[in-house]
């Protein structure tokens, strides 16, 4: 069949709107009808070429949310007129990572997913006999592409797909941030560094933990109001700390955070997150991606004292199971999203969404089909 979708042709070049040939599902996969999706920090690192594994030409995006049109043989868990939204973190419930119950990390499609292929090693996408990559596994910025069966959450038919796109990625990974990887307690001091698309909802996973003390960082002073609205109950700008950030967030939370959480990717700011931690029990999470070739550093004698340091995909979120429990609570409105969606583009848009992204005018830009 043919689609209409945004190309990314080469590495720092716009987006093209193209109609693409796509392969209907060979066994095991899925035709999905993608409704809406989001603009995610990711899809502009890939597409900048700044990440070493950004295949081109591809089909990026992977917050997406759709309807199912056509299933392979031997599907058996979703089937046409099913609404769903793909996961770039698939759950076979299969392999030795699903099984561990110890990680979301599932490898059942993880060596071709990498490669921008689909199970059988083939992409289904194409134009003008050119192949083209798969993204993510996930392919969103199309109208419609093929995904295995392992990598789709079923969620509420009513849920409006161009709110619950959002799941697919940034509200999933920061509300399960605080819920699966971090298990915020009641009653805890939380700092969350970056109160951007992922650090908003980690704001909101916090108050819904029943987080006591939730401490927003950020240099943007625009980002204060949004999050105070998520949950925030104090705001700290560094640029108007005079002194140690450090010193002055360890004295807000009177000794120290319970829990903080970097949601940049600054391997300065991840430092930072580890040391405003409480000795003895304090855990910081990473979320952000930082640039290739980073590295984050700390004296060690900070973790001989305590504090621990762990990162986070995908909120640990095990996306077939989790996913759909995520979109019910924001049907029954124990989470917000609709705020966070500041603009609506349709598909031939799509370029400025990442302009909104750059100049930090967006929180998220959802595109619409
Ligand atoms: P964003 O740009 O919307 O938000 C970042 C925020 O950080 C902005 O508000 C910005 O003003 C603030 N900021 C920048 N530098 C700062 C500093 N030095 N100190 C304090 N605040 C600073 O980004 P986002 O969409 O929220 O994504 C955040 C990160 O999460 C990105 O690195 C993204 O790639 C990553 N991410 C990770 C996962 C995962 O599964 N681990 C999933 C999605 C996104
Ligand atoms: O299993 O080796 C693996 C890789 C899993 C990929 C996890 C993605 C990490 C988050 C990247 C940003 C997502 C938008
Ligand atoms: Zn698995």
């Amino acid at each position: 069949m043919k689609t209409r979708a945004a190309v990314a042709l080469e590495a720092g070049k716009p987006l093209v709107i193209e109609e693409v040939d796509l392969e209907g599902p060979k066994a095991g996969e899925v035709l999905v009808e993608i409704k809406a999706t989001g603009v995610c920090h990711t899809d502009a690192f890939t597409l900048s070429g700044a990440d070493p594994e950004g295949l081109f030409p591809s089909i990026l995006g992977h917050e997406g949310a759709g309807v199912v049109l056509e299933v392979g043989v031997g599907v058996t868990s979703v089937q046409p007129g099913d609404h769903v939204i793909p996961l770039y973190t698939p759950e076979c419930r299969q392999c030795e990572y699903c099984l561990s119950g110890k990680t979301n990390l599932c490898q059942a499609v993880r060596a071709t997913q990498g490669k921008g292929l689909m199970p059988d090693g083939t992409s289904r996408f194409s134009l003008n006999g050119r192949m083209l990559h798969h993204y993510m596994g996930c392919s969103t910025f199309a109208n419609h592409t093929v995904l295995p069966e392992i990598a789709l959450a079923k969620i509420d038919p009513d849920a409006p797909f161009d709110k619950v796109c959002y799941v697919g990625c940034g509200v999933t990974t920061g509300v399960g941030a605080v819920l699966y990887t971090a298990h915020v307690e009641p009653g805890a001091n939380v700092v969350v560094f970056g109160l951007g698309g992922i650090g908003l909802n980690v704001i909101q996973g916090a108050r819904l933990a029943g987080a006591d003390m939730i401490v927003g960082v950020d240099l943007n002073p625009a980002r204060r109001e949004m999050a105070e609205r998520f949950g925030m109950t104090h705001f700290v700008n560094p640029n108007e700390v005079e002194g140690d950030l450090v010193g002055h967030l360890v004295e807000l939370t009177k000794g120290g955070a319970d829990y903080s959480f970097e949601c940049i990717g600054n391997v300065n700011v991840m430092r930072t997150a580890l040391e405003c931690c409480h000795k003895g029990w304090g855990v910081s999470t990473i979320i952000g991606v930082a640039g290739a070739g980073e590295e984050i550093s700390t004296r060690p004698f900070q973790l001989v004292t305590g504090r621990k340091w762990q990162g986070t995909a995908f909120g640990g979120a095990r996306g077939r199971t989790d996913v759909p429990k995520i979109v019910d609570w924001y049907m029954k409105g124990k989470i917000e999203i609709d705020p966070l969606i500041t603009h609506v583009l349709p598909l031939e848009r799509i370029n400025e969404a990442f302009d909104l992204m750059h100049e930090g005018a967006s929180i998220r830009t959802v595109v619409t089909f």
